[in-house]
């Protein structure tokens, strides 16, 4: 056999690609967006007094090796405006080792996108950098106008948000595999102009107001120069405490954190956020001079992750989160948020509220490990319950590592003014966004469920040859 292998190159992993671009989107984001860093400063804090507080999480999270992660870990959020725009991204998030996973539709929120999220795959990647882009792709056939619907396509046909410098080390990273220190050093500075805010529009005023007419968002998208990153978002060990820290320090939380209520065992996603700013901007009229004027996109957001959930305790999850719904809709002027949370504990109260209740009926994904008695190397066979109950092995809740499409209409609706909301025709359109993308998105489930799995077969793999596994 002959191997025609010619490794010419150090290459550097993506792993560490993506480290260096979420630091220096965070660092970008703190000057452009001040309350980002008092919010950055506010979490790091109350994670700390949590850990503190709570050694047992402390101890779980140095064991299962997501400790470090905390500090470092946040997601942002970005709006294209075109197909082109769409799947040249993903070959921009591909060098980072970020996947589009999962699909999101919008529309039935009165907000014209629909969505991915790029994320790494995989537990290793997880555990060194979970960096998130919630990306959603502007909906132009949900414009009712035609006119505006063409003028909104030529402008946005003139625009190239990606710098030739990244488009070419895409290319290369492509080529090659991967990309060295040095390109990867200029890969990371010339993709973060894509994501840079532009305070000059590429629209005149009267255009702008038109397309604002329409909806907010489709102003935010279509006026100006690339898809400023609209937000960026710590991950904290306790929401409630930010949020009730949020005004000592300056900061206006919206009205109620979304997804599910305070519990003993979190699952899925907390989410709240403080108010898009209004920020001055110009707009170059026909007679090419600069009018003032100002325009609303950026806020900031906190998250609490917890348990990812099965099929099973998913649609458990949205009948409940239905059900305090139905009750009563949190106000955006924060009116009713008591009365919103009380409904939402209530009817929460018929989800398991117990790590071992919650595995055992099947709600949540879980990794296992073996325990020192696992490890302790005597070879045991049996099924994973019974090895469970014997002590050999424990299960550590997977977290939940995507978005929920009712909290996004949340914080989307929050941001973009209480006069956005707008009814559309619910119209999930998954196989036009995947044929935009240039790719299918990975299905969440199976991937938690994959994670889940390779977990018992390790365990019971190495306790049969009771070799020491971690
Ligand atoms: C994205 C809103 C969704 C989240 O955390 O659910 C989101 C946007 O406003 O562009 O970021
Ligand atoms: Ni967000």
């Amino acid at each position: 056999m002959t191997h025609a292998v010619s490794t010419t190159k150090d290459l550097v992993s993506s792993d560490f690609i993506r480290s260096a671009f979420s630091r220096a989107m965070s660092a970008m984001y703190k000057t452009e967006v001040p309350a980002y860093g008092t919010l950055m400063t506010l979490v790091a804090d109350v994670n700390a007094e949590t850990l503190a507080a709570r050694p047992e999480l402390a101890a779980q999270l140095s064991e299962t090796d997501t400790l470090e992660r905390i500090s470092e870990e946040r997601h942002g959020a970005i709006r294209l405006g075109t197909p082109q725009e769409l799947a040249t991204m993903r070959r921009l998030f591909a060098v980072l080792g970020m996947m589009p996973v999962g699909y999101y539709d919008l529309s039935t929120a009165g907000v014209p996108v629909h969505s991915t999220a790029f994320r790494p795959v995989g537990d290793a990647a997880l555990k060194r950098n979970p960096f998130r882009v919630f990306t959603s792709l502007l909906r132009l056939d949900l414009i009712a106008d035609p006119a505006l619907r063409a003028e909104a396509e030529a402008v946005l046909s003139k625009r190239q948000i990606f710098t030739p410098g990244v488009l070419s080390l895409i290319e290369t990273a492509e080529r090659e595999g991967g990309l060295t220190e040095a390109e990867a050093d200029r890969f990371v500075t010339e993709a973060l102009e894509t994501f840079r805010w532009h305070d000059r529009a590429i629209v005149s005023p009267a255009l702008y107001k038109r397309l604002h007419d329409a909806h907010r968002l489709i102003a935010d998208v279509v006026s100006f120069k690339g898809p400023h990153i609209n937000h960026l978002t710590p991950r904290t060990l306790d929401i409630d405490r930010v949020q009730a820290l949020m005004p000592e320090r300056g900061i206006a939380p919206k009205a109620v954190v979304e997804g599910p209520p305070t519990r003993a065992c979190p699952i899925l996603l907390r989410q709240t956020s403080f108010k898009a700013l209004e920020e001055p901007v110009s707009f170059e009229a026909e007679d090419g001079q600069w009018v003032p004027g100002s325009h609303t996109a950026r806020f900031g957001e906190i998250e609490q992750r917890g348990l990812a959930l099965t099929p099973k305790g998913r649609a458990l999850y949205d009948q409940l989160l239905d059900r305090s719904r139905a009750i009563v809709r949190p106000a955006a002027d924060g009116s009713n948020a008591g009365e919103y949370e009380a409904a939402l504990k209530q009817a929460f109260t018929d989800f398991p509220d117990e790590w071992e209740a919650i595995r055992k009926a099947g709600l949540g994904y879980f990794a296992y490990r073996l325990t020192p008695k696992g490890r302790a190397g005597v070879p045991v066979t049996g099924e994973l319950e019974s090895l469970i109950a014997s002590g050999h092995i424990v299960a550590d809740p997977i977290v939940y590592e995507d978005f929920l499409p009712v909290s996004a209409a949340g914080i989307f609706q929050s941001n973009l003014g209480d006069d956005a909301a707008q009814d559309f025709v619910a119209s999930p359109n998954q196989v036009m966004f995947e044929r935009d993308l240039g790719a299918s998105v990975l299905n969440e489930f199976d991937h938690y469920a994959a994670i889940e799995q390779s977990s018992i077969d390790a365990c019971l793999a190495a306790l049969a040859g009771a070799r020491a596994a971690e």
